[in-house]
């Protein structure tokens, strides 16, 4: 337990470091407005995926907003400029997002905030459950657009955390 007034000093610390400093970001994720991402390298069904995450601290990301969608789609257009021509490439870019419908077919939720998706970016034709298909990914091959696919296949993925954490949140730790 700590001693009161150096409590105090650390929490004034933070709240000034949380509202101040872009850098809270941890190495390797990019801030983009009120949150930090992970563009993961490696791959990992979406349940391996989810788990990532939450050992980081964060969750899969959820795409609230168009700006937030275009942020994304531009940082995985820029990871892989070489797939523009090639669809062999573009097969790689497939990237996990926080949603499926595993609980109610058919109905989309982001699953760490537990709420509808109210901005979505389907592909044409998406979702389709084809065979069997409750995970959201951001497809490469479909022009950036999103598309509903089985839980275990291997892919990338990206991590989105709260870039500025609140005290209670902090203190919590
Ligand atoms: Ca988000
Ligand atoms: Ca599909």
């Amino acid at each position: 337990m700590l001693p009161q007034h150096i409590l105090l000093v650390l929490i004034i610390f933070v709240e000034r470091g949380s509202t101040q400093d872009p850098t809270n970001c941890r190495q390797s994720w990019k801030l983009f407005q009120e949150s930090c991402y992970y563009f993961g390298t490696q791959k990992a069904t979406w349940p391996e995926a989810e788990a990532y995450c939450w050992s980081m601290n964060a969750a899969l990301v959820e795409i609230e907003t168009e700006g937030e969608s275009n942020y994304v789609e531009s940082q995985l257009r820029s990871i892989h400029k070489h797939a523009s021509d090639s669809t062999a490439d573009q097969s790689e870019v497939s990237y996990w997002l926080g949603g499926n419908d595993i609980e109610i077919e058919g109905v989309f939720k982001w699953v760490k905030s537990d709420l509808p998706m109210t901005y979505t970016d389907w592909s044409p034709g998406q979702p389709d459950d084809a065979g069997g298909e409750d995970c959201v990914e951001l497809r490469g091959a479909f022009q950036y657009h999103w598309n509903d696919l089985p839980c275990n296949i291997p892919h990338h993925f990206i991590c989105e955390a709260p870039a500025f954490e609140d005290i209670i949140n902090i203190i919590g730790k």
